[in-house]
């Protein structure tokens, strides 16, 4: 009895020791890419222009050779309204993506309504994505507003949210850590609101956030203006304090910006009227878009919707998107001022005046696309 125990314990030192060394070599990679210190851009990548951390990323998403072990395992973070409709479209319409799960928030509407709004899209798009629920609250407990600019739904108030299923009874959180474990640096995580969920995930182990392959995220105003105030975009705005945790998590990111929001990812409402004849699941978006373009309307006086979560879900997902990108270090102002919400990025490799360097690059942002195949390629994908 006390030699079997004496084997099992021997068993179980080895198991740690390869667990152990498994884990630091997963962490050392992890840090090699991060820090920014490979620079070498795959071949294709180089060829078009596109450097570092993407093209790094590109390079290893393209070595598996097996179909299955091909596809890209996601997890999509959303606050579901029209435009994060349209990135779930994209990543469910794609074949070489296995979305293992998508965990909502609360943002561009209230947690029960952007759940709902998941589920219809998806349903709609012909995908059995398993849904969670997860923040209803901001991640330090600041009250904040819900304010939707796509109608009082988030859906363009046009009655288009009638889903069959339920999200799962799991919490988003527990989801998100339980599946990076289980795929231990292969999953990449698509941010699409107010990162709520993944600050409380970071905050709960960190160790297992450090597993995750990349973070996407529609976040920040890259070089440009915000939405929600001149210098902050809606989701670092809504919850700097998430935007905070997760942009300082060292984490490998890459953000697209509201500055790359351009007439290129923006719809008129004639183009709108136009997409809406192709198909259902085109008219699904078009109609989910209405409140936005009377929102602009109204506000702006342009008649027209810009599409950020789906160019970010382009740049994830589409070859030859992201042209240009610059590694940064955030700096996320939670100060309870005019700039709360405001995203300071300072780029590797300028030379500040003040002489100012930071040990972590992070933080990539992209700073130009291939936007002109946006519309074409997407109108494709809903008629299709
Ligand atoms: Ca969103």
């Amino acid at each position: 009895m006390a030699e079997t125990t004496k084997k099992n314990d021997v068993k179980w030192k080895l198991l740690s020791a390869v667990l152990a060394a498994a884990l630091i070599a997963v962490s050392l990679a992890w840090a090699f890419t991060s820090t920014g210190k490979d620079k070498t851009a795959a071949p294709e990548a180089a060829a078009e222009g596109r450097t570092g951390e993407t093209a790094v990323a590109e390079a290893e998403t393209a070595q598996p050779t097996d179909a299955a072990a091909q596809k890209r395992k996601l997890i999509i973070d959303t606050d579901t309204g029209g435009d994060d409709a349209v990135a779930l479209i994209i990543a469910a319409k794609d074949p070489n993506v296995d979305i293992l799960g998508v965990t909502v928030s609360e943002g561009n509407v209230s947690l029960e309504q952007a759940v709902r709004n998941a589920l219809m899209t998806l349903e709609t798009a012909g995908s059995d994505a398993p849904v969670y629920a997860g923040a209803e609250t901001s991640f330090s407990g600041r009250p904040r507003e819900v304010f939707s600019v796509y109608g009082k739904d988030g859906m363009g108030d046009q009655d288009l949210i009638h889903p069959t299923r339920k999200a799962v009874s799991k919490n988003a959180v527990d989801f998100i850590l339980e599946t990076v474990k289980a795929n231990p640096g292969e999953v990449e995580i698509v941010a699409l609101g107010p990162v709520t969920n993944l600050a409380l995930a970071l905050a709960r182990e960190p160790e297992t956030m450090r597993l995750v392959k990349r973070c996407w995220s529609m976040g920040t105003a890259g070089f440009g203006h915000g939405n929600a105030s001149p210098v902050a975009e809606f989701n670092v705005y809504h919850d700097a304090e998430a935007y905070q945790a997760f942009a300082d998590s060292g984490m490998p990111i890459t953000a697209l910006g509201f500055d790359l929001m351009n007439e290129d990812v923006c719809f008129s409402k004639e183009e709108l009227d136009a997409l809406a004849e192709k198909s259902d699941l085109a008219a699904f978006v078009a109609k989910a878009f209405s409140g936005l373009v009377a929102f602009n309307l109204a506000g702006r006086g342009t008649a027209e919707a810009d599409v950020p979560d789906g160019a970010l879900m382009a740049a994830a997902l589409w070859d030859g998107y992201i042209l240009e990108t610059q590694a940064c270090h955030p700096v996320v102002i939670t100060d309870d001022s005019e700039a709360y919400g405001q995203v300071i990025l300072y780029k590797q490799g300028f030379g500040y005046d003040s002489g100012v360097t930071f040990d972590s690059y992070n933080f990539n942002v992209i700073t130009k696309t291939a936007s002109g195949m946006f519309k074409e390629k997407l109108t494709a994908l809903l008629a299709g």
